[in-house]
């Protein structure tokens, strides 16, 4: 898979692509990742990427002229272009699963109060927002999709089976709690069942226990599926 990044602060994004399963996939050849400095296609000495918006008010708009040049510069297949941003569509595992699905996207990292509207409209370009915050800029949101989606990309992680199992893998069930050793730990012990060998027993309390702590921790989410029951 190609991921394409446009961003004011390559190191931001390049950094973390070194590291752990990443740096691996990057190094394999399984995931190729190319950063591009916005400025780069900025035409004045300066190199402004950012101007005051129309109509007043604080900060500062990131600028239509380069983004466009840069995402034009790119391949005519670009994929799926995304643009992120506290005001887009919200990332969760579906969505995850098909942005997966594509052999190429490409990230456009806003900064300051936003990025020109016409970047949407006219490239065009999805809105993709990481969760109901605001950060700085887009540069953090472009790595967690970059890992998330990596994820599901074949020969990035090491054991297929361990995201079938992950929280999301069944819609509206988090993950259950897990345990390693010691069997005790400040005053803590692990539940007698998982030192039982009994499997379909460990699979009974899993369950339950991943019900309980869906119930707890994420209200909002509708609970397991009746027919996985
Ligand atoms: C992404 N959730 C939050 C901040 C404006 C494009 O316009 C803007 C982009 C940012 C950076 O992204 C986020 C974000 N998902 O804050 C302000």
């Amino acid at each position: 898979m190609r991921i394409d990044v446009i961003t004011i602060f390559p190191e931001i994004v390049e950094g973390p692509l070194g590291a752990s399963l990443l740096g691996k996939a990057i190094a394999a050849g399984v995931l190729d990742v190319r950063v591009h400095d916005l400025r780069a296609w900025t035409g004045d000495p300066h190199r402004t990427v950012d101007d005051e918006p129309y109509g007043g008010g604080p900060g500062m708009v990131l600028r239509p002229e380069p983004v466009f040049a840069a995402v034009e510069s790119l391949d005519p297949d670009r994929g799926r272009v995304l643009v992120l941003s506290p005001a887009g569509r919200r990332l969760d595992q579906a969505f995850v699963r098909e942005l997966a699905a594509h052999e190429h996207l490409t990230l456009i990292c806003g900064r300051y109060e936003g990025i020109d509207e016409r970047v949407v409209e006219g490239l065009p370009a999805e809105e993709l927002s990481i969760g109901d915050f605001v950060i700085s800029g887009g540069e953090l949101a472009a790595l967690v999709v970059i890992e998330a989606v990596s994820r599901l990309v074949p020969g990035v992680i090491g054991t297929e089976a361990s995201h079938e199992r992950d929280s999301f893998s069944e819609p509206g069930l988090l993950d259950h709690p897990q345990y390693t050793r010691p069997r005790a730990f400040r005053g803590m012990e692990v539940p007698d069942v998982l030192l039982t060998g009994n499997h379909g027993e460990i699979e009974r309390w899993r369950r339950d226990a991943a019900v309980a702590k869906t119930a707890r921790n994420r209200p909002d989410l509708r609970g397991p599926d009746e027919g996985a029951n």
